[in-house]
Formats: structure tokens, C-alpha cells, sequence
């Protein structure tokens, strides 16, 4: 697939919702490569949604960067971090505190990290409650795929660095994968905040893994936007919540409702009953977006759920039995690990039954 059938062109663009003044903003938080072209009218890529042949989608994609390239990679995150643009919300920051650019003391030997990129489909599982079906989205990174960081270590391993001899660390959990992602030219952001790749647009998730393997290329890349967001406005519009801002190109975290639904504890009182549209997480961003197009409609079915466990489920009954069973056919979702975090599954499906 060419880059332009995947909305993804080789030039950097700005976004038509950014003012000039905006987008100058912009770029003192995020180091934003300006093109000469910026401003102009008359360049843009095509929207509309699209048949894609699932055959066709890579497994994966990668790219590299030196390790040398993590001091300005830090100084870039922390600027963003420290914009006012950005949560100051417990569970975001909680989420973002554990992760950076830093290379781990037991491998100083590090020369360079693989950035990977695997595609990931949707899920719907179905529960029933008298008589009635309720056939839920599971979003991709909520269920056990085929795909897993282990498997893809094994790939950088074999297909990539192709050689055994080297070491291999998988440092998913520690570094923040978008930028990283970004900047080592793997995809580019678009307005929904999330990270496009050829060929499987923004239904993929991210990993990352260092090695002591030295690769010649250093890919370096300019802070690209998806050509399409500069004449769509589509995630905007669809987004439940309202989180997009006019003239700012990180979305109000505050308002994501998968902020508050991947945590235990009550939703807030500005969040609408149906706001909700997934078992956890949200995908209102990604099913909307036509360059995602042909990509949302690829999912499969996880296993009934059946009468008997979708009423425990809404009780909050969580003996072993039923965590088990729910283990096996949600494929290890979350709010299923441990009675202490299975009142996550108990409020999310409460609130898309109406129960
Ligand atoms: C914290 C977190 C969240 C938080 C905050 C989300 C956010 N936007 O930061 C919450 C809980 C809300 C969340 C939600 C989701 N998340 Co999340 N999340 C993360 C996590 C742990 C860290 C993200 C992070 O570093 N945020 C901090 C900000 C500062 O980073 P950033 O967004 O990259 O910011 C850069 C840009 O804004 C840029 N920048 C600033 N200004 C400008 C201007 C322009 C024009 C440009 C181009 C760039 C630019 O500079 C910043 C960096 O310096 C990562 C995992 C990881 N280890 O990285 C997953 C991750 C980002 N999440 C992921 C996913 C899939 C989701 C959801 C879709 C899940 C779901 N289905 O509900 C939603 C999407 C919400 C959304 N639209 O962003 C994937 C994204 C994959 C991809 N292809 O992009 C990741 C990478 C997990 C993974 N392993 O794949 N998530
Ligand atoms: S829906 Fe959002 S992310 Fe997708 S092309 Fe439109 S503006 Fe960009
Ligand atoms: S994940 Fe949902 S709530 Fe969050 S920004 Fe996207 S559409 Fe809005």
C-alpha cells in the first residue's frame, strides 16, 4: 500500500485548525518542523472510508533511533509535560511519571532502540440479560492478542537485528511509545492525538526494545500531523466528551472518558450515561476518522458471555469461578485479573445495560 492510500504523505503538514499564531505556540511546546508551505491552501489528502483486504495489513512495522537521541527526546517530553496544555489529573500523571528516555542501569551497553508498531483489531464480546443482547466493543490493548511484546522481542531478534548473539530488552512499560514513534519516523500524529501508521493507520499499539545491536540509520524525524486532519474535524465532532480544543493540538485529557473508565471509582458527575460506548476505553476517535476507515470494521467476536455470568458480573460476584471463566473468554481483559479490580467490569457493563 502506497503512503497515500494510508493518509500518510512524506511532507510535513500543519493542521487548517491551527491559526498561524497557534501553530507558532505549538511549536515552542512540541519543536513542530513549520514547512514551507504552511498557511497555503491546496494541499491535503482525500477522506471517505475504504475497503481494506485484512490480508494485505502488515503484522508489523519498525523503525529505528540511536540511543543517543534520548537526552532530546527527554528534554521534549518533559517540555510537554510541563505545558499547561497538559492534565494535571492524578491518573494521568500517574500514568506518565514511571515513563522516560532513560537507558536502564543494568544495559548501559544500549545502542539503539527498535520501535515496533503491530496492528490490532476490535473485539465485541456479547453478554445477555433477560433475553436481551448486548453485543459490547472491546478495544484493541483490552484483550490478549496473537500479537504480544514477547513475540514481537522474538521478531526484532530474528527478522530485525538477525543475529542471537545481541541482547534485548523490552522497555514498553518505561518509555513514552508515541513520541518515540514519532520521531523515529514510524507514523505521525494525528489529531486524535494517536499515531498513524502506513498501511494500518491508528489501529496499532506500540512497543519498544533496546538492544546493544548498533544500526547504521539514524531516522530522526520531524514531528509530522496526518495530511487529513488539516480539512477533517471528524474525531472532534464524534468524540463524546467534547475533549478537543480549538487551537491546541493535545486533546483535554481531563474529559477522555477512558481516563475514567479503565480505574476503579465512581464516573464523574459531568459524564453522560452515554458517553459510554465501549466495555473500556472509548473508540470514538478511531471509528470515526476516515483514514481509519477500512481499519474499524476489521474485528472478531470473543466468547458468549452467558446469562448466569452476565448477572454475577452485575452483582458484583467475583468468585474464582467466574474469573476464570471470564479470564478465558474476555482473553485476559483487565477488569477480570482480581476481585480487586473486577468492580471496573461491575460499573462499565452496569452502565451500557442500563442495569
Ligand atoms: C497516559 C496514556 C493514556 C492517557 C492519556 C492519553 C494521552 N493523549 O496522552 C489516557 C488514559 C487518556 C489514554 C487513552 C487512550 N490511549 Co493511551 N496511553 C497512555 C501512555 C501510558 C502514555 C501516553 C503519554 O505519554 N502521554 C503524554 C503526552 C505528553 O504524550 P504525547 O501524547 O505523545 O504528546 C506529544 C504530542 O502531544 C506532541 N505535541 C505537542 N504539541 C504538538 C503539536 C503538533 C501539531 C504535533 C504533531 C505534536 C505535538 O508532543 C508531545 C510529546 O512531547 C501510552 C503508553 C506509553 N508507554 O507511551 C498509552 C498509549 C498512548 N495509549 C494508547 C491507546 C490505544 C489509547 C486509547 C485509544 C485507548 C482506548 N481505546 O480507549 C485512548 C486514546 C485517547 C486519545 N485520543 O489520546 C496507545 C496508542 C497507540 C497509537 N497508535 O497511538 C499507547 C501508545 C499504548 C500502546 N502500547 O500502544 N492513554
Ligand atoms: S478523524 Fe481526526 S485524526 Fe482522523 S483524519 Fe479526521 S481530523 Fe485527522
Ligand atoms: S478516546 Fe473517546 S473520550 Fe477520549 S478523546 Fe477519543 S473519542 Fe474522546
Amino acid at each position: 500500500m502506497k503512503d497515500s492510500d494510508a493518509g500518510i504523505t512524506p511532507e510535513c503538514r500543519v493542521p487548517s485548525w491551527l491559526t498561524r499564531r497557534e501553530a507558532l505556540k505549538q511549536t515552542l511546546v512540541a519543536g513542530l518542523f513549520l514547512p514551507r508551505a504552511f498557511g497555503q491552501r491546496g494541499f491535503g489528502g482525500r477522506g471517505g472510508r475504504r475497503y481494506v483486504d485484512p490480508s494485505q495489513i502488515p503484522v508489523y512495522r519498525y523503525r529505528t533511533l540511536p540511543v543517543s537521541r534520548f537526552r532530546e527526546l527527554q528534554a521534549e517530553y518533559d517540555k510537554s509535560l510541563a505545558s499547561p496544555l497538559y492534565s494535571r489529573a492524578k491518573d494521568f500523571r500517574d500514568q506518565v511519571a514511571p515513563l522516560s528516555f532513560k537507558i536502564p542501569a543494568d544495559f548501559p551497553a544500549a545502542k539503539s532502540v527498535v520501535v515496533v508498531a503491530a496492528f490490532a483489531k476490535s473485539m465485541y464480546a456479547r453478554f445477555t440479560l433477560d433475553g436481551a443482547q448486548f453485543r459490547l466493543l472491546v478495544p484493541p490493548q483490552y484483550y490478549a492478542d496473537d500479537m504480544n511484546a514477547a513475540k514481537l522481542r522474538g521478531i526484532v531478534q530474528k527478522e530485525i537485528i538477525k543475529n542471537t548473539n545481541n541482547r534485548i530488552v523490552d522497555i514498553s512499560e518505561s518509555v513514552p511509545l508515541k513520541l518515540l514513534a514519532a520521531r523515529s519516523g514510524l507514523g505521525l500524529y494525528g489529531k486524535n492525538n494517536l499515531i498513524f501508521v502506513d498501511g494500518m493507520g491508528s489501529y496499532n499499539l506500540l512497543y519498544a526494545f533496546l538492544t546493544d545491536y548498533a544500526f547504521a540509520d539514524d531516522n530522526w524525524s520531524q514531528l509530522y500531523i496526518l495530511d487529513h486532519c488539516r480539512r477533517c474535524d471528524r474525531c472532534d465532532r464524534s468524540c463524546p466528551t467534547a475533549c478537543f480544543l480549538r487551537g491546541s493540538f493535545p486533546i483535554n485529557i481531563d474529559k477522555c472518558v477512558t481516563l475514567y473508565n479503565e480505574k476503579p471509582g465512581a464516573f464523574p458527575n459531568w459524564m453522560l450515561r452515554s458517553s459510554h460506548t465501549a466495555l473500556i476505553g472509548c473508540l470514538r476517535c478511531q471509528d470515526s476518522c476516515p483514514v481509519d476507515g477500512g481499519f474499524a470494521g476489521i474485528s472478531e467476536m470473543l466468547e458468549d458471555v452467558s446469562e448466569d455470568e452476565t448477572r454475577k458480573i452485575l452483582k458484583g460476584m467475583a468468585d474464582d469461578a467466574l474469573l476464570k471463566s471470564l479470564q478465558r473468554k474476555l482473553r485476559q481483559f483487565p477488569a477480570t485479573a482480581s476481585r480487586e479490580v473486577f468492580p471496573i467490569l461491575t460499573r462499565n457493563l452496569s452502565v451500557l445495560t442500563r442495569s
